[in-house]
């Protein structure tokens, strides 16, 4: 049911996959690397969601940057269109084929190449899967500045080309300031060396930046090179019911002034995407009393001093319960009480697919604005569907999910492109964190200038003269095809 995939059309430019090719590929990287088998063409042809679905016959697991730029130019010299997948855990349909792209899938290319202590920074290949890079770094008393429900599959280099934004953006910013350089390989197989390790360089423009968010439609990212914050000691974690949303948002004003430096999280879910993680995820209850709440808040804390760190999250949460913005919560006791924590909010994403078919929106709003777009899909779909809402307050960004029990384009129709019209009208953004991909290719307009658009359009143009990278997404179908 996704609905660009049903109206666009192969581009005609594009050349069929032939046998010549095939050798070519096993000669370059050796038959092993070359994959044809079924199951794991099944497998990488769907996306997360099973959403969307491509028809691709041929996965290439290049091992090096050199086999991916040999790769590359040989494509892009036959016309072959190809998809860059890493975990393939993209929520917009940008990791998985339209039609018959060849896949080069970077899980074969994850070793760590360096890690400095006394600067923090990392320097590893693209397919290094987050829950590994986190677990290195645990090791040596550092952390990875970004964190995400789907960190054992997703890869950096995912991540990195999408931008993730995750549950820490609050207190560690994006990767725009957190990935120091990155190497990439264009579409013609130059390999673009912009894999420095400083803090400041202002050596005319900074192209790492074309590649941070652009979903693979501009290069393949081969390495990364990452700032990576100290571990510290402290962590705290309180999980909070608010009554309502306007309780939700001055938290979140308190919390910004009360806790300042230490704050590492703020999220926050509704009463019905509790319902649904309860309902939906084995061993998953609602550590406060079930069914009283209408809205819940989850504050983590980080910082170097256990006692004053504590100190200070009981003092903020017991003057927000005097002041009313609280009306129940609980502070984590241990590790594993502060994982359940987390599960709920991670979980969810995970609850909405057991539930059935799910439409999702990953929208930036003002935050005072956010949830009256939730209220409002409430009346217009009343009982045709679910309508959940939750995300990372901290940084302004919704995520509006609607549940029904199978898809339905009534369902769609009454969302699409309402949602898009609403968040234009605020001047948001669409796209949160998860990209364009697919699904908002043609969307771009509702958060972008048609000058903007023809800029990119250009730059598209210029890094990739046959559009062979990750074709169909991103970019207006009527600008990508041209
Ligand atoms: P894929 O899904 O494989 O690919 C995503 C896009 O990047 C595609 O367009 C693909 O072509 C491109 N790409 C992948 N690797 C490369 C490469 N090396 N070079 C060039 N292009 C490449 N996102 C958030 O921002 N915040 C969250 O909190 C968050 N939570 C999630 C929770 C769950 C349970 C799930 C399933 C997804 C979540 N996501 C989240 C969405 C997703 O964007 C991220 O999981 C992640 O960044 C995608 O990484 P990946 O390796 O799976 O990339
Ligand atoms: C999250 O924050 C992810 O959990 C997924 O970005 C959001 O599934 C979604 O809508
Ligand atoms: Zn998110």
């Amino acid at each position: 049911f996704g609905s660009a995939a049903t109206t666009i059309k192969r581009n005609p430019s594009f050349a069929t996959l032939n046998s010549d090719d095939i050798s070519y590929f096993k000669g370059i990287l050796g038959e092993k690397y070359v994959v044809q088998d079924e199951l794991a063409l099944e497998l990488a042809n769907s996306d997360w969601m099973h959403k969307y679905k491509g028809s691709s016959r041929l996965i290439l697991l290049p091992r090096s940057t050199d086999e991916v730029s040999q790769i590359l130019k040989y494509c892009n010299s036959r016309h072959l269109a190809v998809v860059p997948e890493g975990g393939n855990t993209g929520l917009v349909g940008g990791s998985v084929p339209v039609f018959d792209e060849v896949i080069i899938k970077m899980s074969s290319m994850s070793n760590i190449i360096a890690f400095d202590k006394v600067s923090g920074i990392l320097v590893c290949e693209a397919g290094c899967i987050l829950e590994n890079l986190i677990s290195f770094l645990d090791n040596q008393g550092f952390i990875m500045p970004l964190d995400l429900g789907a960190k054992g599959s997703c890869q950096i280099g995912g991540n990195v080309s999408t931008n993730a934004g995750g549950l820490h953006l609050v207190r560690y910013g994006s990767l725009h300031g957190n990935v120091l350089g990155l190497e990439a390989v264009l579409a013609n197989g130059t390999v673009l060396d912009m894999l420095g390790t400083l803090r400041k360089d202002n050596t005319g423009y900074d192209l790492k930046h074309l590649f941070i968010g652009s979903e693979g439609s501009l290069g393949i990212v081969t390495k990364v090179s990452i700032l990576t914050p100290p571990k510290l000691s402290a962590v705290n974690i309180a999980f909070l019911a608010c009554n309502d949303y306007l309780s939700c948002q001055k938290l979140l004003l308190e919390a910004k002034s009360k806790l300042g430096e230490i704050l590492s999280a703020f999220e926050f879910l509704d009463s019905e995407a509790m319902e649904l993680v309860v309902n939906h995820l084995e061993g998953v209850r609602n550590p406060l009393s079930p069914s009283m709440h209408n809205f819940y808040v989850l504050i983590e804390t980080t910082g170097s001093d256990e006692s004053y760190d504590k100190e200070k999250l009981e003092a903020f949460l017991f003057r927000s319960m005097e002041s009313g913005l609280i009306s129940d919560g609980v502070l984590a006791q241990d590790s594993n009480q502060a994982s359940s924590f987390w599960r709920i909010r991670e979980g969810i994403p995970e609850a909405l697919m057991r539930a059935g078919a799910v439409y999702k929106y990953d929208l930036s709003l003002p935050v005072e604005n956010m949830y009256n777009l939730v209220e409002e899909m409430r009346v217009r779909l009343a009982q045709k569907a679910k309508v959940v809402g939750y995300g990372h307050l901290g940084d302004g960004n919704l995520h509006l999910n609607i549940s029904a029990p199978q898809s339905d384009d009534m369902i769609l129709a009454q969302i699409e492109p309402y949602v898009y019209e609403w968040t234009s009208k605020y001047r948001g953004s669409i796209s949160a964190e998860h990209g364009l991909g697919l699904m908002k290719a043609n969307e771009i307009f509702y958060s972008k200038s048609h000058e903007t658009v023809q800029v990119m359009a250009s730059i598209k143009k210029l890094l990739d003269p046959h559009g062979i990278l990750n074709p169909y997404k991103v970019l207006p179908h009527s600008l990508s095809s041209c």
